[in-house]
């Protein structure tokens, strides 16, 4: 299938159309685009994940690729407190490499720092790792998935020995009998999802939500349960409670293909359901409901989301509903199982190839010896100068300019200034930095305190691979060459290594002139390239680089070619042989572990991190609205979004509104002990009384995260973004 992809970048003509993905969530739509008249236009495109649908941020993607505040040559500051101002792209990487230079003579190589993104595609991520441990040789790397996906993907690790999203293909979601969906808002996070949703249920299934609010997703549900928020895993305990009480655990799967029960059941024969009901306030009769929804269907499936996984205790609570589904017999069984919604386009592949601070390529931990000794190899350097584990995202961000923190930062594919929790703090720390450095197409909040800011590629003009929340290798596929002045991430990267490593580069940028791919590229397997060159900007290069680092791995792409994934709609990672087969479902026979066993380990509830007190009596919870996404820098400048969504909002409760006197639209303040932020209110009786709830895609005095708390998972470093103690004000000055 790929229809249009030949056409558009097999032939060396002028590319009119192409078919790619969309650039933002996991969903990884399929659409197809067009350049007519002066201008690219977005038309759906069928893939098995979103069957032609997309949703609005989907269709009005392309409005950036020429927008007025795009970015097109690098920007420099001369002096702290200067303005930006244009330069040549010579004079700006002669800045970072100088910069870094200084740093790391005077405070040594960790002192330069890289944060990345799980919006970049596999390549990117890979490389970006790659400069990190090679051209930098520092131990300071992490991304953004950090806040995302850490904490699921510890959970699935210890219990499965593999983190895919997603084991099965999404298509079992229409085919589930119970299907239930923990702090999970699909509806508006991935609209075309709801369409699986919509089969499953014609088809008889029963849909359950979990969620404090009543969503665009716990409307379609049959059953609602809405607990207070960091309540999740008293209520995974009890639906297990209650499993066992009624005999629905599956005795035979769990001897014979588990270890560690004992343990979990001594753990929850205490609660009661009457004892989530307590802490939960979701009614007894609704939590047997559920387990008796889920413990006697044919089919079952547990999905989670950010509003079970963002706290401080989100790997215990995600173990309790895969505790919850392995004695329910469901991983590796047809149509059943547990899964995490993945949520950036690359959430997935950004997590595999080396841009968290303790992992190598392929899955592979940076502190196993065997490990290194395979990537070094691929690298061509020695093992033993690879640097170890770094430190996850938050504390990285918190260490910034401190004594024996890193003084300099380069990021590619974030914007912490506004995503980052207890932003307010992060931002301090970004200004105490002797060099930051940001590559981005436009000026996010971070780019505006940068010295140097690096203007890059989109989407449209780059070729590319990119993992959906299926496990589904796909292919990102060029439009067009990126705008005068700006450069691929890639390539920026390729310019910085030649440069740094002062004349005897492994990897050698070669300038590319014409089409992105030479029709031999696109049909044979070997790029051309100049005597001896390796082409370290040519994303076919890396990605060929990438298959070798994988391979043995976890994770293992080695099997994996971008000829392969257009033939077949994707491959399924785990795939080590260009031969053999793909693994559109994981599990069916053994799990990832050693023994080929999953384990259970039990997990006690615990308080979240910051309690409600007399001060700061309500609860604040965050996460996302449709129309928006994440931290708003490219979704805040498409005309068609902010006529949808054009500002924050704090939704409240119509008595806690009441109470305060506040009416619809009027502006209140949220405080929390580490800041405040200012939007009008939403009146909403869908949220629970004793909660609030505010999008976090904006910044400045409407910033979210100026008010959330900085506490992290003890085991993921995943911050808690969903739970903190606030108090909401009337606003009464203009
Ligand atoms: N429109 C849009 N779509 C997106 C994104 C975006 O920014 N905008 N981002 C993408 C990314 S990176 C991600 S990670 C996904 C996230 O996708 P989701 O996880 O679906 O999104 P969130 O809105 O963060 O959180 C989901 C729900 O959790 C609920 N919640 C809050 N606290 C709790 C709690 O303690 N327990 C439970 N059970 N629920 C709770 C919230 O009310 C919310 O409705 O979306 C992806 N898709
Ligand atoms: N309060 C609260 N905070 C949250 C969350 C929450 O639910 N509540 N969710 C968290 C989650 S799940 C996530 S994923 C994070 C996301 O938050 P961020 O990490 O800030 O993610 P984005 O807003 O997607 O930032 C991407 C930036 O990189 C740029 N960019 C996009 N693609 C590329 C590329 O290919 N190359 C380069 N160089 N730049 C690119 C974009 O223009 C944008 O400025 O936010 C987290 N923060
Ligand atoms: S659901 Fe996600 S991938 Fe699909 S169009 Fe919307 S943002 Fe893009
Ligand atoms: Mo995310």
């Amino acid at each position: 299938m790929t229809d249009g992809a030949r056409s558009a970048t097999g032939t060396g003509d002028d590319p009119r159309e192409v078919a790619t993905h969309c650039p933002y969530c996991a969903l990884q739509c399929g659409m197809t685009l067009r350049a007519e008249a002066g201008r690219v236009t977005v038309a759906a495109r069928q893939f098995p994940t979103n069957r032609g649908g997309l949703c609005q941020k989907g269709w009005t993607a392309a409005e950036l690729l020429d927008h007025p505040e795009r970015l097109t040559t690098p920007l420099l500051r001369d002096r702290p407190g200067g303005e930006l101002r244009p330069a040549s792209w010579a004079e700006a990487l002669d800045r970072v490499v100088t910069g870094i230079r200084a740093v790391q003579t005077g405070h040594g190589r960790d002192a330069v720092a890289v944060f990345g993104g799980g919006g970049l595609t596999n390549e990117k991520a890979y490389a970006l790792g790659r400069f990190a441990r090679v051209a930098l040789r520092t131990r300071h790397i992490d991304y953004n998935g950090r806040f995302c996906m850490s904490s699921a993907a510890a959970a699935g690790m210890r219990a499965f020995g593999v983190d895919r999203g997603l084991p099965f293909p999404l298509s079992d979601l229409g085919r589930a009998d119970t299907l239930l969906l923990v702090g999970a808002n699909p509806a508006e996070t991935m609209p075309p999802l709801v369409r699986w949703l919509t089969e499953q249920r014609e088809r008889g299934g029963n849909l359950i939500v979990v969620d404090p609010r009543v969503t665009a997703t716990a409307r379609h549900a049959d059953l609602h349960l809405q607990p207070l928020p960091g309540t999740d895993l008293a209520v995974a305990n009890a639906l297990l409670h209650v499993a066992l009480t009624e005999g629905w655990v599956d005795r035979e799967y769990v001897a014979g293909r588990t270890t560690g029960f004992d343990a979990v059941r001594r753990g929850v024969a205490g609660w009661w359901p009457a004892r989530a009901e307590a802490l939960s306030g979701v009614p007894v009769a609704d939590i047997e409901a559920t387990a008796r929804a889920l413990g006697t269907a044919e089919r079952a499936i547990i999905l989670t989301a950010r509003g079970a996984e963002q706290h401080a205790k989100g790997v215990d609570t995600v173990t309790g509903f895969v505790n919850l589904a392995l004695a329910l017999g469901l991983p590796g069984r047809p149509g059943s199982g547990y899964g995490c919604l993945t949520g950036q386009g690359n959430g997935q592949g950004g997590r595999e190839h080396g841009q968290k601070a303790d992992q190598l390529p392929g899955y592979r931990r940076i502190d196993d010896p065997v490990a290194r000794e395979h990537v070094a190899g691929v690298w061509g350097v020695p093992a033993e100068e690879l640097p170890g584990p770094g430190v996850p995202a938050y504390q990285l961000l918190d260490s910034l300019g401190t004594a024996g923190g890193p003084k300099a930062l380069l990021v590619f594919g974030s914007n912490p200034v506004v995503s980052a929790p207890r932003a307010a703090r992060v931002e301090g720390r970004l200004r105490d930095l002797d060099l930051l450095v940001v590559a981005d197409f436009l000026l996010s909040e971070t780019a505006a305190l940068a010295d140097v800011v690096l203007p890059t590629a989109q989407w449209a003009e780059e070729d590319g691979t990119m993992t959906n929340l299926e496990g589904r290798v796909l292919r990102r596929r060029a439009l067009r060459e990126p705008p005068p002045g700006v450069r691929t991430d890639l390539a920026v990267l390729a310019d910085l290594t030649h440069q740094l490593q002062g004349g005897a580069p492994s990897y050698r940028l070669v300038h590319r002139k014409g089409p992105l791919l030479t029709p031999k590229q696109e049909h044979g397997a070997t790029p051309e390239h100049g005597a001896g060159a390796v082409d370290a900007a040519d994303p076919r290069v890396v990605f060929a680089e990438l298959r070798r680092a994988s391979a043995g791995g976890v994770a293992d792409y080695a099997g994996v070619s971008w000829e392969r994934i257009d033939e077949n709609d994707g491959v399924f990672w785990p795939c080590p042989d260009t031969d053999g087969p793909d693994t559109p479902r994981l599990f069916a026979d053994r799990f990832g572990t050693p023994d080929g066993r999953a384990r259970f380990h039990a997990v006690e509830h615990r308080p979240a991190a910051e309690e409600v007190c007399a001060a700061y009596p309500l609860h604040f919870t965050t996460g996302r609205v449709l129309a928006q996404y994440q931290s708003g820098t490219q979704t805040r400048r498409v005309a068609a979004l902010r006529r949808v969504a054009p500002e924050a909002f704090v939704e409240l409760h119509p008595d806690l509104a009441g109470r305060l006197g506040v009416a619809e639209g009027e502006p209140v303040r949220v405080v929390s002990r580490r800041g405040d932020m200012v939007a009008p209110a939403r009146l909403s009786p869908g949220i629970r009384p004793d909660t609030v709830f505010a999008p976090f895609h904006w910044g400045g005095a409407a910033r979210a995260n100026s008010v959330t708390n900085d506490a992290v998972d003890p085991v993921s470093g995943m911050p808690e973004f969903k739970i903190c103690a606030v108090r909401v004000e009337k606003v009464t000055e203009p």
